[in-house]
């Protein structure tokens, strides 16, 4: 069986996912679904990458550690994956320990192949990218030219990874592996604007923070947190595991899909470090558009964010994957916008494809007692939507060779648009009036197998879509995708089913007003769960210090502080100055020292000559009425003034400390 390793970047849980990261990871999961259809045995691997300074950062502004701090947001990730129906094999957190203890690995290996060494860099480092740049990258003075964002200088002791080799492989690479880079553009891109004019080693740990995986010889540094994330490709199946079955089948990855902005990651770094670590490059790395809102790039830190959880809410998953694969090129940047969003909802979903299959179930509902009809009686018209809806199949399966998914979809629709105008061209309410029985079964059949076609072509991109249809035909089998570039499989005699309205038609202002609601409540409530998270660990810190301070409790080390001895009471008399005081002669092990205390009034002093007490042995010396005391015989006195000095359970030398 054909195999095929597919991957999404693994996110950044800085905050929660917009629409832009469910671009790529439904993209991934559509291309995953299409693959199983023509029968590939498919992994696909996302997840989140959690080192770094900028997570730490935020943990630090949020009073929590960085862990607690991801640990909500992945949570999050993983909902919003299930209610898209994300179907991944493997979800990779950069924090899992065995992908932690892979990556010290890797690093190991390649600092004794003397792929890494140590040395100094300074230079511009933008902290939310975590890059280093050199001053003639900077744009517009001092800005980072991938986030546009103000860059500071740095200078730290850094392990560098010989990147400044793998120019000419790479470019070689390159040109023996044309596909490698999609689109076009991008590779342009990588050689005009990194490789032309020759790499510099890449600065590949950091010591200025440590949120990160530890460099295991050397401690005080943490490792780059790209060579952490892009292993997770490697670690997602087991590599350099005792369990690497999926490793020797899935690697190389046959694509990874990634936004524009970290092309260079994965077209550079990337197979730099697969190529030292000598094992294969990844087939093809797909750098995809951004998707802009008011023209801007979205991003959490920019806070114009559209999330998608409102809009699955209120219109479903299948409206919203469609829109993201039907309206954006994948290539290319794209705007989104609410009202696009709800004029496709109502003309493509509602006016085209809903219509159509409300239309046909009603039809063959009411003319041949819900059954699909036996084609008995063809007509040249029949020929055009016949061979049209073969041709779709093949279609689609190009343009998806291609991660074309818009023009995929578009092809789909005009065979909807086309069996659509077929209903009005061969209006099947007149055969039925002028009683043309074998004419009007031959019509209904064929839009009901155009529907079957439409419905297993729509699989990948609307599964739920494509199961009501199929169940509103009365199908049951589960179909291959080779199914959809076949006319005339569609069996007679099956009953149809008919549901509700899949996707009614919408009032554009109305709903606009709603979204737009629906999406600033989303942002409000989860920041006051985060200000109300904030709150309670505040509180709970400062509880604790009031109790702390309440009950005098101390540390351990507090209590360290205080040095307890057991003493030997050598000699005791009656201070000559002072009634209420004895003078007390200890030995501590090889010590012996004068210690004053007020116990005159409980004990005599022969009664104490030969006990054993216990003394605090590092109090700083006082005077007491001109004898010097140095120490403090420890006693219990209960309410009544009794008092009594304390000793050892059992017999011990005197010296032997006290914890
Ligand atoms: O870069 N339009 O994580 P990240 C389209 N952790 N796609 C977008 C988008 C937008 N407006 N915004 C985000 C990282 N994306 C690293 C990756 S991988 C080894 C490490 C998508 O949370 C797009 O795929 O910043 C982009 O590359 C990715 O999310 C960036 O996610």
């Amino acid at each position: 069986m054909n195999k095929y390793y597919l991957t999404t970047p693994i996110y950044y849980p800085s905050d929660n996912l917009h629409i832009g990261h469910t671009y790529t990871t439904i993209a991934a999961d559509t291309i995953k679904k299409y693959k199983k259809l023509k029968g590939f045995d498919v992994f696909f691997t996302t997840g989140t990458d959690e080192h770094g300074q900028k997570i730490q950062e935020k943990a630090k502004e949020n009073g929590v550690t960085p862990k607690e701090y991801v640990d909500g947001i992945v949570e999050d990730i993983k909902k919003l994956w299930e209610t898209l129906e994300i179907d991944y094999d493997f979800f990779r957190r950069s924090t899992d320990p065995d992908h932690e203890k892979t990556v010290q690995k890797i690093f190991t290996k390649l600092y004794e192949k003397d792929e890494i060494y140590k040395s100094f860099y300074e230079g511009y480092y933008c902290t939310p990218c975590e890059s280093f740049w050199s001053k003639s990258q900077l744009v517009d003075g001092n800005k980072c030219p991938d986030c546009g964002r103000e860059t500071h200088i740095e200078r730290e002791e850094t392990y560098f990874f010989r990147l400044s080799k793998y120019r000419d492989k790479l470019l070689k690479f390159y040109e023996e592996n044309p596909d490698f880079i999609q689109p076009e553009s991008r590779k342009n891109e990588m050689i005009n604007n990194f490789l032309k004019d020759g790499l510099e080693d890449l600065s590949v740990s950091r010591s200025t923070f440590d949120w990160g995986i530890k460099v295991p010889f050397d401690e005080k540094h943490v490792i780059y947190v790209w060579i952490d994330a892009l292993s997770c490709y490697l670690t997602a199946l087991g590599y350099e595991t005792e369990d690497d079955e999926n490793f020797q089948k899935f690697w190389p990855a046959d694509v990874h899909l990634v936004g524009k902005e970290i092309v260079r990651f994965h077209t550079i770094i990337w197979p730099a470090l697969l190529m030292a670590l000598d094992l294969p490059l990844p087939k093809k790395v797909f750098g995809h558009g951004w998707i802009l809102f008011d023209d801007d790039k979205m991003s959490k830190s920019k806070g114009n964010v559209i999330y998608p959880e409102p809009i699955i809410e209120l219109y479903g998953v299948d409206a919203f994957k469609y829109f993201l694969l039907r309206e954006f090129s994948f290539g290319q940047d794209g705007s989104f916008s609410r009202e696009k969003f709800l004029q496709r909802l109502n003309s493509d979903l509602a006016n085209d494809l809903g219509n159509l299959v409300s239309r046909t179930i009603t039809m063959i509902e009411k003319y041949n007692d819900s059954l699909i009809p036996k084609p008995v009686l063809e007509e040249g018209i029949d020929k055009e939507l016949k061979d049209m809806a073969s041709a779709t199949h093949k279609k689609v399966d190009e343009y998806m060779q291609e991660f074309n998914f818009s023009y995929a979809l578009e092809e789909i629709w005009k065979l909807i648009r086309r069996t659509n105008k077929y209903v009005d061209e061969t209006m099947p309410w007149i055969l039925a009036k002028d009683n043309k029985k074998d004419r009007l079964d031959t019509v209904l059949y064929n839009l009901a197998e155009s529907l079957r076609i439409v419905a297993v072509l729509l699989n990948p991109f609307m599964s739920n879509t494509s199961k009501d249809i199929l169940d509103q035909l009365g199908v049951t089998e589960s179909l291959s995708w080779e199914d959809a570039g076949e006319w005339g499989k569609l069996e007679s005699n099956l009953r149809v089913n008919k549901k509700d309205i899949m996707f009614p038609r919408l009032d554009i202002e109305k709903e606009l007003v709603k979204l737009e609601k629906a999406n600033s409540d989303l942002i409000r409530k989860r920041k006051e769960l985060k200000e109300k998270k904030k709150l309670e660990e505040n509180k709970e810190v400062k509880e604790a210090k009031e109790i702390e301070e309440k009950e005098e409790l101390i540390t351990i080390d507090d209590f360290a502080k205080v040095k307890l001895k057991v003493a030997k009471v050598i000699d005791c008399t009656n201070h000559p100055k002072a009634d209420k005081l004895l003078v007390l002669t200890l030995k501590i092990g090889d010590e012996t020292r004068t210690v004053v205390s007020g116990i005159k009034e409980y004990y005599k002093p022969e009664d104490l000559i030969g006990k054993k007490v216990i003394v605090v042995a590092n109090l700083k010396p006082v005077k007491l009425r001109g004898i010097e005391s140095n120490g403090m015989i420890l006693a219990a006195e209960d309410e009544n003034g009794n008092l009594t000095l304390l000793s050892t359970l059992d017999e011990i030398e005197d010296g032997a400390t006290i914890s």
